[in-house]
């Protein structure tokens, strides 16, 4: 049964370079049909009021937010050092349009809604599971499956689309123009056409290699970009974990999409814990045997947008600092400053895992736990970091 899947691990997976935007300004944009409910998820996720009226297109100009990561081992950090001030990490999400077949020819809001989901990174993709007469379904009855296709394929067609413009340019410059140096691109821009053509498989299923990559990065296809599947599912099938759309939609995945995450939710009840005074929530959960699934979406989706962050600790501040997956120590570094980059000398670092299971900073470095970085050390997920940098007239260090 489908239950919160997560990202399953490709074999053999080596550090190769991300598909995608470069930056940790990063956004995860709520894709759907029109009416799923995505403004409504929007807003108990960032504590928002944006509009959420039961009528498609209610949503056109896309609103933004942001919402805090929530992290144990962050949680422990403030605990443990008790800093003056604490930042944790934050996720953008933007509530766009409802998306309808034929968008991609200009139905609903066709090209608009299109160039909003381009200015995301990586999509929540919500799917209604949820029975409820009362909410008009724009293909008129509930079937996440057909959603799924619908969607699915409009972001196909858009990029094929895209593409035929791409093609028609490099190949002016290529094969009419005798411009060698752009046949690298025009040879991969073929291979995707046909990928989405002929297989009709999104761009981010295939393995690609380091130039292609980096092509495709000057692209921005939207089926390259990430998708986390959230389905909507009633109070009464969330709480029970139960709805007989889950197997279909699993099998839809496994074939379409094997590895995304895939997490389910309901609107509903997020909606009324989010009205609830903090004790009375806590209370209710207990009693339903449930949690809110929130949380875990907040931080599928960072990741899913390859971003994760390292800390930096004291009695002045603990701050979780984003950066994109396979960032290296100097780079890591000029996130807090740039004198910092310009001047790194090495990197002082502990895994936050052990700082917890230890203890204290002391318990660590006896364990032999805190470790010395250079330059071409690549940051991982909860490292604690402290950067020493040359400031100039003479090495100094300097904690943050
Ligand atoms: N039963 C039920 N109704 C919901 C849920 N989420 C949203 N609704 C209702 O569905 C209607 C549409 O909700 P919105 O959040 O505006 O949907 P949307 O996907 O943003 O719609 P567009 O912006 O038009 O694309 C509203 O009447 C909501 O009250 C849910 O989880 N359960
Ligand atoms: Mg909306």
């Amino acid at each position: 049964m489908l239950w919160s899947m997560a990202p399953k691990k490709v074999e053999g997976d080596q550090p190769a370079p991300l598909m995608g935007r470069i930056g940790t300004n990063l956004k995860m944009g709520i894709l759907g049909l029109p009416n799923v409910g995505k403004s409504t998820f929007f807003n108990v996720l960032t504590k928002s009021q944006a509009q959420a009226e039961n009528f498609p297109f209610c949503t056109i100009d896309p609103n933004e937010s942001r919402v805090p990561v929530s992290d144990k081992r962050f949680d422990w950090l403030v605990e443990h050092f008790k800093p003056a001030s604490r930042v944790c990490a934050f996720l953008n999400v933007v509530d766009i349009a409802g998306l309808v077949k034929g968008a991609s020819e200009g139905q609903g809001l066709g090209n608009a809604f299109l160039s909003h989901v381009s200015a995301c990174d990586a999509l929540f993709h919500l799917c209604r599971a949820f029975d409820d007469d009362d909410v008009t379904h724009v293909e008129g009855d509930v079937n996440p499956v057909r959603d799924l296709d619908i969607i699915s394929s409009e972001l196909i067609k858009k990029d094929l689309q895209y593409l035929e413009g791409a093609i028609d340019k490099v190949e002016k410059l290529t094969i009419r123009g005798g411009d060698k140096s752009k046949k690298p691109e025009y040879e991969c821009l073929l291979k995707v056409r046909k990928l989405l053509e002929e297989d009709g498989r999104p761009v981010r299923l295939e393995v690609w290699n380091e130039k292609e990559i980096d092509i495709l990065n000057h692209h921005l296809l939207l089926t390259a970009k990430p998708i986390v599947y959230l389905v909507n599912l009633s109070e009464k099938d969330y709480i029970r974990k139960k709805n007989k759309w889950l197997p279909k939609m699993k099998a839809w995945l496994d074939e379409n999409d094997p590895h995304a995450a895939c997490i389910p939710f309901s609107g509903s009840l997020e909606l009324k814990l989010m009205d609830m005074p903090e004790d009375e929530r806590a209370k209710y959960l207990k009693e339903q045997g449930t949690t809110s699934a929130l949380e875990k979406i907040v931080r599928t989706g960072y990741k899913a947008l390859q971003l994760e962050y390292f800390f930096t600790c004291g009695k002045d501040e603990v701050k979780a600092w984003t950066i994109q997956k396979g960032t290296k120590a100097p780079q890591a570094a000029g996130r807090i400053h740039t004198d910092f980059e310009k001047g790194f000398i090495m990197a002082e670092v502990c895994k936050v895992d052990d700082l917890m299971e230890l203890g204290s900073e002391a318990a660590v470095k006896a364990a032999g736990k805190y470790r010395q970085q250079g330059r071409n050390y690549v940051v991982e997920d909860g490292d604690v970091i402290l950067f020493k940098f040359n400031a100039g007239a003479g090495l100094t260090s300097k904690k943050k």
